[in-house]
């Protein structure tokens, strides 16, 4: 029988091809690349309208975010139930990972149960329907012996589109398939599910993520494939997932590392951007469905329409006796007569026209030979189109990640599920060759999901396990660094009274209050020209400043100050600072000139007058010996003199604080207090000199001293003068260097430092010293950083455990890196390769963590600076009796300037703690040095009279 067919086959082939009359029938169906590349394009731009927080809403492909940030990274493991909710068959499962009685390493097992939804509950009370699931579940417990009693978490595949806050929230936007329960559009899907959990009682359960089965499936395949980075569904319905830069979510708070978008691609066309592909047999199948004008996209091309689409084709050319001699049945006029699984049938290599008769017989037609071929190639027409717009959404993906990562071509995987392309003969092959026309450049490698998709719920919802104890173990952690405003309040007294200890004669308090002997800030009257030397934390200056009619030039050189110098002899130390200040006034050709100079010397020195001081003890990194309990201003003449090539005259010996105060006092005069957050910290202020016990009250100039000379000068100009000198009061107020870095070192701050400060301080070379310097200054941030990213790492939370030599190394982590990796303007991507520079091969998760970490370091350091400047300044209010004080602070430091965000907190706690303090922070341009020079030019004029 089917022989005759063949020879009457060959025998109408003289005859016009059958398939070439469905070739011009549905010549709106044949779409060519060109097209193809056309839709691709189309949906990139409908990808980016979701994406975007302005178009979102207008957007008819809703790219909702899934919340799961990362793919499956081998980690995962636990014992989870499942429910598979929304595909063709709803399944129960209990899924093993790589944990679990006869689990082979690295394995997952799962046990599954498929309980049919009755079609009632499809259109029911959404109640029922979740009813039904839960009481499948118990069901589930009761068959798999699985204890009641244990808590049990669970992993929900929901495939349907849901607007997620969180993996374990999701809001219905709409139904869509042959779903349409009622009450449940706009509600919390596992609110829902939770409830009827709790009607069907016996089972204690946590629901710890909610995925699409896109998502699912990506995950699944993503368990043995690491590029698997897009998930596929092309079952009943169709859509698709992928990870797309978060910075591209503008829907998701943060823009550093990726996240899983739900497409929710069967959208597309519903704001008519595929009316011109979409055919009147697509009309007529999305007239007839539940949801008309929605899914347009999925109605071309999912498992639910495609046998629809074929009858409907079939029935149009029969109507129009291209077929069957123009007979219709009734079978072939009735909905749902031939399904998707026809089609597929229809296609199957060898028995494809076979079955192709088979079925049109059963719809009660005696087809012909032609009418099967023809059949059989409008099957194949209605599916290749489906798998070609597939191709075109899949391409337009590939791209968006493509560009996404700048990258030429693509290695990636796609999971994929479904009916259709599992059981489609042809599909499968189909589509992935149309992929790799469109995008020749990317490798596109195809894993079918074949186990369903709970695998990869289960992994989503071990991740966020994982995550969450993670989350939990990092916050802990990080929660050691949070003061609270009571804290802080706590600090700020703890300083307050070492502010008032520090100033008694015999003080026992761990803060020096050095007397500085400035007594006035600068008046615009300083003339001359003058050297300034500036020792600081990391680096040596000399500057020379020349001061004309209130204005200054300033010229300097920087010269770095090797290790072996800071940490070798005193004389070697000032030798080469010697050697340094040679070197710049030969460069200014002043060699000969014996300049008044003045010296920045950032470090505590007990001083009896301007231009002398004794090293009290050395900070941050410096340790040079013979040098603690000399005058360092001896020293520096010693090695001149040893030098022999130049001569200074050093008239004034200051503090960097001191000098960064009197450098902004210049241009604010209401600048009282001088801080340095940098290397070290300190701060300096103007203190009542009657609160000052312990300089001789009796030595104090009057303001004639400080400031008569210029009478002389400006005899010229009498009349503005003649109210100053009149005056012959004392001065009032000294410059006080609270040299408050030592704060703690008596075990005050013990309840706020944590076990990561005390490694820091063991290992310092100052142990036990400046407590309050090692929480708050650039010398030692990094490294309070670099000992909690090593605890993270060594308890397996972050860098996958691998503690390398690099993160065992003192120093590594510099506290510019901190400034760096805080700044708002850095991607992630580019935290992740300054942690590369540092040898570091992190996740974008990782440097998440990083980040925190480097913020809770420095938030905590802003925020004990800010206690302390409270301190002061409320000190200063008091002294002065005032109910709100204005004042300025002239601040210098890497850590203030360069710090994306230290000033910001400083600023917000000062204000927090001193409210009646109005305080404007002033950052020093030049640094100390015209500070320095200012006071030379104060000291010099004194020693003239
Ligand atoms: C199997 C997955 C399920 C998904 C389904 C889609 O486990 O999550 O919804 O594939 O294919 P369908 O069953 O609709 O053909
Ligand atoms: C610049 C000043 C200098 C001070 C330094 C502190 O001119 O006196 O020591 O700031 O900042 P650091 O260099 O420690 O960040
Ligand atoms: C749903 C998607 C789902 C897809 C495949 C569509 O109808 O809107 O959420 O992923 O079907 O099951
Ligand atoms: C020193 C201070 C200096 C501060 C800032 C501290 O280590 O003890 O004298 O002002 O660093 O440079």
């Amino acid at each position: 029988m089917f022989a005759v067919h063949l020879i009457s086959f060959f025998f109408s082939k003289l005859q016009e091809d059958p398939t070439k009359k469905v070739d011009r029938f549905l010549h709106g169906m044949r779409l060519h690349d060109d097209q193809l590349g056309d839709i691709s394009a189309r949906f990139q731009a409908e990808m980016k309208k979701g994406l975007s927080a302005k178009s979102n809403a207008a957007a008819a492909v809703k790219m909702l975010p899934t919340h799961v940030c990362s793919t499956p990274d081998g980690s995962e493991k636990g014992q989870f139930l499942a429910l598979d909710l929304g595909g063709s068959k709803f399944k129960v499962l209990q899924v093993k990972v790589r944990e679990g009685v006869g689990i082979k390493k690295g394995e997952v097992a799962m046990e599954e149960k498929i309980y049919p939804i009755p079609k009632e509950l499809h259109a029911g009370r959404a109640a029922e329907l979740f009813d039904h699931v839960s009481e499948s579940l118990k069901d589930f417990l009761h068959e798999k012996k699985i204890s009641l009693e244990k808590k049990h978490p669970l992993a929900f595949t929901f495939s349907f589109p849901c607007e997620q806050a969180s993996l374990d929230q999701g809001m219905l936007l709409s139904w869509s398939k042959n779903y349409r329960a009622r009450g449940l559009q706009g509600k919390d899907v596992v609110q829902a599910l939770r409830e009827a959990i709790d009607r069907t009682k016996g089972m204690d359960v946590e629901i710890l993520a909610m995925v699409n089965d896109t998502v699912a499936t990506m995950m699944t395949c993503g368990f043995d494939d690491q590029c698997c980075e897009v998930g596929l569904i092309i079952g009943t319905g169709s859509n698709a997932c992928y990870m797309e830069e978060l910075r591209h979510i503008d829907l998701v708070e943060g823009d550093e590392g990726r996240m899983c978008v739900n497409t929710e691609w069967g959208a597309f066309g519903d704001d008519g951007a595929l009316n011109d592909f979409v055919t009147e047999f697509d009309r007529d199948v999305d007239a007839a469905s539940i949801n008309p004008g929605k899914q347009i996209f999925e109605k071309m091309i999912s498992g639910m329409y495609l046998g629809e689409l074929v009858r409907l084709v079939v029935l149009k050319m029969a109507k129009l006796g291209l077929l069957f001699d123009g007979r219709v049945s009734d079978a072939l006029r009735t909905k749902g007569k031939i399904t998707t699984g026809d089609v597929a049938a229809m296609e199957e290599y060898k028995t494809g026209l076979n079955n192709t008769k088979n079925i049109l017989i059963q719809l009660d037609l005696t087809p012909s030979l032609d009418d099967c071929i023809a059949v059989q190639h409008i099957g194949t027409i209605v599916s290749f189109r489906s798998s070609n717009l597939v191709a075109a959404g899949l391409a337009a993906i590939l791209t968006q990640i493509k560009q996404n990562r700048n990258l030429e071509g693509l290695r990636i995987t796609v999971g994929v599920d479904g009916t259709v392309y599992k059981t489609h003969p042809q599909y499968p092959k189909r589509l992935h060759k149309v992929v790799r026309r469109l995008l020749p450049e990317c490798q596109v490698r195809f894993v079918l999901s074949d186990s369903g998709s709970s695998k990869g719920a289960a992994l989503v919802a071990a991740v966020a396990q994982r995550l969450a104890s993670l989350r939990r173990k990092v916050e802990e952690t990080l929660a050691l660094f949070k003061i609270n405003q009571d804290q802080l309040q706590l600090v700020k007294g703890r300083m307050r009274e070492r502010l008032e200890e520090g100033l008694k004669s015999k003080s026992t308090s761990t803060i020096k209050m050095l007397p500085s002997f400035v007594y006035l800030t600068p008046d615009g009257t300083e003339r001359g020209k003058y050297l300034a030397l500036d020792l600081g934390g990391t680096n040596f200056r000399a500057m020379l400043v020349r001061f004309k009619k209130q204005r200054y030039r300033l010229y300097h050189k920087i010269y770095t100050i090797p290790l072996e110098f800071m940490q070798g002899t005193g004389e070697e130390l000032f030798d080469h600072l010697a050697q340094c200040i040679c070197d710049f006034l030969d460069y200014m050709g002043l060699k000969k000139a014996r300049l008044p100079a003045g010296f920045t010397f950032s470090f505590p020195c007990e001083q009896a007058a301007i231009d002398t001081g004794t090293l009290v003890t050395w900070t941050k990194g410096f340790k040079a010996t013979d040098c603690e309990g000399h005058d360092v201003v001896n020293m520096l003449q010693e090695a001149i003199k040893r030098r022999n090539e130049f001569d200074l005259d050093i008239v004034a010996l200051i503090n960097d604080a001191v000098g960064t105060m009197m450098s902004c006092a210049y241009e604010d005069p209401q600048c009282e207090i001088g801080m340095i957050a940098g290397t070290g910290t300190n701060l300096c202020y103007m203190e009542e000199l009657k609160n000052i016990e312990k300089i001789d009250q009796r030595n104090v100039p009057t303001k004639r001293d400080e400031e008569t000379h210029e009478a002389e000068e400006d005899k010229q100009n009498a009349g503005a003068n003649k109210k100053k000198t009149e005056v012959n009061s004392v001065v009032s107020k000294m410059c006080i260097n609270t040299e408050w870095g030592g704060l703690g070192d008596d075990g005050c701050l013990d309840d706020i430092i944590t076990s990561f400060d005390v490694e820091v301080d063991k290992n310092s070379i100052n142990q036990g010293k400046q407590r309050f310097e090692k929480l708050t200054s650039g010398m030692y941030l990094g490294e309070i950083v670099r000992r909690v990213l090593l605890d993270l790492t060594r308890r397996g939370l972050l860098f996958k455990g691998h503690v390398t030599e690099t993160l065992k190394t003192p120093g590594i982590f510099e506290t510019k890196y901190l400034s760096q990796i805080e700044s708002d303007r850095l991607a992630l991507l580019q935290v992740r390769s300054i942690l590369q520079q540092l040898g570091l091969l992190s996740t974008c998760h990782d440097s998440i963590i990083v980040k925190a970490v480097c913020g809770a370091v420095s938030r905590r350091a802003a925020q004990l600076c800010g206690a302390g400047l409270a301190a002061v300044v409320d000190k200063i209010r008091e002294n002065r009796k005032l109910d709100h004080l204005s004042i300025t602070v002239g601040i210098d430091g890497a850590l203030y300037k360069l710090h994306p965000r230290f000033s910001q907190v400083l600023k917000e706690t000062v204000r927090d703690l001193a409210p009646q303090c109005d305080v404007t922070f002033l950052p020093s341009e030049e640094g100390s040095g015209k500070g320095a020079a200012l006071i030379a030019a104060v000291a010099r004029r004194k020693q003239e009279m």
